[in-house]
């Protein structure tokens, strides 16, 4: 083709494409938006029938999502704001340069409020609700590591002191200092939620939005507008956690929820997507969920440029840039800029010939402009069909210069050197003076000057400071001991699994006049399996719309009943999902001011095994609540193989500091375990978590003991005495859980063939055992000079003689923990290894921790101690069919 030819189509192709642009434009301005959608689809629909195949894409052109013409006024004064957001950014960074200094190692995070000030800041000034008399307050889940600028502000507020900034990361200096993220267990009056363990705020964020509207549509609460606001970064987003539940959100039409997410590109050792383009691919992920998406990418300098991009030049190459240039732009010089991204294209270059390199560098990123920041976030509150996420494009370690913005290493930069100071200084406006740069002084101004009067006005018509954490929630008196009198009397012989004692004590709760409303049961899609379901129709499953269907089990007893005041959560098959909601209803106590009690049943395989890191979570954000390990125990659980069979959850509950872990055997002592729970949360005001195993094997409830209930709750009692008053050799059988029936099996074989006096005890929590051992020895550990402590344990089993065999259906690990506190020789059986798809009997078998074993264990340790010949012991070990020689079923 001759060049002029090819000139000549080109330029009808600008003709062309400026012809429809401009029909567009009229169409828009004359007719509104909707009609120029109409118009695309019957394009579209056009394009189709002649064959050319228009190829699903939720993505829209890399530009921001709220044009120029539709950005609101920016309300307050951006040039006090800006000097506000500089202070702030400057002791943000100051307090992390200071700690390490003082403490080489001691860590925190610059760059990364460096990237989100803005983002913040217009949240603060604007947008944030603080709990006050007329409202209940927003809530804010902060990026956990960009916590220096919550902080920051906090001291310009006047909330923080300066002691408490020095002593960033040292809570333990003299003065108090400040956690390193947000722990509320740390800092309860200022800290609401926890989020540092990435992944996990969104998760919450979005089922506490969720059970927010659940309070109104149960008419717990009045409506209110309140909003959950979630800052997340852009690397969050590969955890599963963080994309894992928005569908529920869009599902549920959350438009109390915002996500804003802090695309700096980067992560800690490199970009996110390097090759690709992380708002791109966010942008479709949320819409493709059902989420309104608002892109943030370029601040108010491009808008002219785009203003002349008739051609669709400038966003495509904007498009086709992928993030690991941006970054590289975010670090190269203006001359770099304009070779490498406007130069591809000879009209892109000619659009910036009258800028000067220096002018292309500061073109700014739409995550650092607060007027788009403004325009979106307005937009979010104003959107009723749904969540928004923000997609905000930054830079990290923004104002860093040389010290690291934009560097792969800005993540872990901690330290600046004077020069590097002089400049983040100059750069922010910031009046320290030279003498004093190279000491990163804390500066605020005084309490006149017109930034912290703004400061101030502004939270004051935003409701007061924040973030923050209040609890003053009224004492609730737990239902009376009559509700759990049939528990303690026992079922007269009637078979019953410790689930369904649970369940039946879970009804009673829920038809209790005062407290029922309040309970939350929780459900990740196995009522049935816990014999649930007849719950199902009493109380309801919670759905904001209703049942809008005729359920296909209507005409039966137990249908399934979904209704907008139902008051179960049926979560489906998440048990992050349904942890989250535990931590929304068991932190009601102090975001509403409401006593919610949440009881979530689960499969005790996939509680702390699957999302210990939640629960753990829930320890730091202080929840209250009961957790339910059902089908619990490695043997009780028969048939269903080593993914399911649960041996391993109290030696993984063992950690939390405000959970405590029981293993109950009977229906009595769950009765007393959950009326003290209930008693300890809601009359005294603590913070605890309760874990229950329950199980599916079903044997006769005795009746309570007398005198039992104390060491149920301490976490052993004896259930049973022996009556062979005269016999030398004596035993005790230490049982928990399921495992106590096999305990008391084996008391009768030893008792009957071999006349050992058996005593049994019923172990209901190691973990109590396990902290008041350590308690006790500690105290001792200190206090050499003083008469020793006796732990609980000593004192139970004080003058007891003979041999002690504990046998639980956990590891062995668990009974170890206290074995040293036993007053004789000690055996423990448990069940180490993997499991395998049994009965009940040849699991117990292969685990050795069957009666047999039990019994055979005791004897074998009796005859060491010479308290009966070793010939009975053979014997036994004969007639039980226990053979020496098999595999360790820890390793077969
Ligand atoms: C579950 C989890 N894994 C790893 C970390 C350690 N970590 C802290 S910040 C960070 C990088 C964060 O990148 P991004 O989410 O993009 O946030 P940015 O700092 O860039 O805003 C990592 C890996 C963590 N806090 N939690
Ligand atoms: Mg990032």
């Amino acid at each position: 083709m001759r060049h002029e030819d090819a000139d000549a189509i080109a330029g009808e192709v600008v003709a062309e494409n400026r012809e429809w642009i401009e029909s567009l434009d009229y169409v828009y301005e004359s007719q509104g938006p909707a009609r120029v959608l109409e118009l695309l689809r019957h394009l579209q629909v056009r394009a189709q029938q002649r064959g050319v195949q228009v190829h699903f894409s939720a993505n829209t052109p890399y530009i921001n999502t709220i044009g120029v013409t539709r950005q609101p006024a920016f309300p307050g004064s951006r040039e006090i704001e800006r000097r506000i957001k500089s202070i702030i950014r400057w002791n943000a960074m100051a307090m992390v340069v200071r700690a390490n200094r003082q403490h080489a190692g001691i860590g925190g995070h610059i760059s990364t409020f460096a990237s989100s000030a803005t983002l913040y800041e217009v949240g603060f000034n604007h947008f944030f609700r603080a709990k006050s008399a007329g409202h209940p307050g927003d809530m804010v889940f902060f990026q956990g590591h960009a916590a220096p600028g919550i902080y920051a502000r906090a001291f310009l507020e006047g909330r923080i002191t300066e002691t408490q900034m020095e002593n960033f990361r040292r809570e333990l200096a003299e003065g108090g200092g400040l956690s390193s993220y947000p722990h509320p267990y740390l800092m309860p009056d200022f800290w609401q939620f926890p989020t540092v363990s990435m992944g996990l705020s969104p998760i919450m964020a979005i089922y506490q939005a969720r059970f927010n509207r659940y309070m109104e549509d149960r008419g717990i609460k009045p409506p209110d507008d309140r909003r959950v606001w979630a800052f997340l970064g852009d690397g969050e987003t590969d955890e599963p956690e963080t994309l894992g539940a928005i569908t529920l959100a869009a599902r549920e039409r959350l438009d109390n929820l915002v996500f804003v997410i802090n695309c700096n590109l980067q992560r800690l050792d490199g970009p996110v997507r390097g090759n690709g383009k992380i708002i791109q691919e966010l942008e479709a992920a949320f819409r493709g969920a059902g989420w309104n998406a608002i892109k943030v990418i370029w601040g108010d300098d491009w808008d002219p440029l785009l203003a002349q991009d008739d051609q669709g030049l400038l966003a495509r190459r904007m498009e086709e840039v992928p993030d690991g240039q941006y970054q590289m732009y975010s670090v190269a010089g203006g001359d770099y800029i304009r070779k490498d991204f406007f130069g591809r294209y000879p009209q892109l270059a000619r659009m910036v010939d009258g800028y000067t390199d220096e002018q292309l560098q500061k073109l700014r990123r739409g995550g650092h402009d607060p007027q788009k920041i403004y325009a979106a976030y307005q937009s979010a509150v104003e959107h009723s069909e749904g969540p928004t996420v923000i997609l905000a494009k930054t830079i990290k370690g923004y104002g860093l210069g040389e010290a690291g913005e934009g560097r792969n290493v800005t993540h872990q930069q901690k330290k600046l050197n004077e020069q590097e100071l002089r400049h983040f200084r100059s750069r922010f406006g910031i009046p320290i003076p030279d003498d004093q740069i190279q000491e990163a002084p804390f500066y605020r101004p005084g309490e006149n000057s017109e930034e912290i009067r703004y400061l101030k006005e502004r939270r004051r018509a935003l409701g007061g400071y924040l973030p923050a954490r209040s609890v003053s929630v009224p004492i609730f008196r737990p239902p009376a001991k009559t509700l759990y009198t049939d528990f303690l009397k026992g079922s007269g012989g009637r078979e019953v699994a410790t689930t369904m004692a649970m369940v039946t004590l879970l009804a009673k709760l829920l038809a209790d006049e005062k407290i029922g409303r309040y309970i939350v049961p929780i459900v990740p899609d196995e009522a049935r399996t816990f014999g649930m379901e007849s719950l199902f129709r009493k109380i309801g499953i919670y759905s904001h719309v209703g049942q809008n269907y005729e359920p296909v089990d209507r005409s039966s007893l137990l249908y399934y009943k979904e209704a907008t005041d139902g008051q179960i959560l049926e979560e489906g098959i998440t048990e992050a999902g349904s942890m989250a909601s535990f931590i929304a209803a068991g932190t009601a106590y102090s975001t509403f001011d409401i006593n919610m009690v949440p009881f979530f049943f689960f499969y005790s395989m996939f509680g702390f095994q699957r999302i210990g890191d939640m629960i753990w979570a829930a320890g730091d954000v202080q929840a209250r609540g009961f957790l339910l390990g059902a089908t619990a125990g490695r043997t009780t659980l028969a048939g269903e193989g080593l993914q399911h069979q649960d041996g391993n959850s109290h030696i993984l509950a063992l950690p939390n500091p405000s959970l405590l872990a029981y293993d109950p055997a009977f229906a009595f002592e769950i009765a007393v375990i959950v009326r003290e729970g209930l008693r300890r949360m809601l009359e005294e005001g603590e913070n605890l978590v309760y874990y229950l195993t329950i199980t599916n094997e079903f044997y006769p409830m005795p009746a309570m003991p007398a005198g039992a209930e104390t060491g149920i709750l301490k976490g052993i009692y004896k259930f049973s005495q022996s009556s062979l008053k005269k016999s030398k050799a004596r035993a005790h059988l230490l049982g928990s859980g399921a495992i106590l029936n096999e305990c008391l099996k084996a008391r009768d074989l030893l008792e009957a063939d071999f006349g050992v006096a058996t005593d049994v005890w019923s172990v209901t929590s190691y973990k109590n055992l396990y902290w008041d051992a350590q308690d006790t020895e500690r105290t001792n550990r200190l206090n050499p000079e003083k008469k020793p402590r006796r732990s609980f344990l000593q004192q139970q089993t004080d003058g007891e003689s003979g041999v002690f065999v504990a046998a639980c259906d956990y590891l062995k690990a668990l009974p170890e923990s206290i074995a040293r506190q036993l007053p004789g020789p000690v055996v423990v059986l448990g069940t180490d290894g993997y499991g395998r798809s049994e009965t009940r009997d040849a699991l117990r078998d292969f685990f050795e921790v069957d009666a047999r074993h039990i019994a055979f264990s005791a004897l074998a340790a009796l005859a060491r101690e010479k308290a009966v010949p070793m010939t009975a012991v053979k014997k036994a070990r004969k007639s039980f069919q226990i053979d020496p020689e098999r595999v360790n079923p820890l390793f077969a």
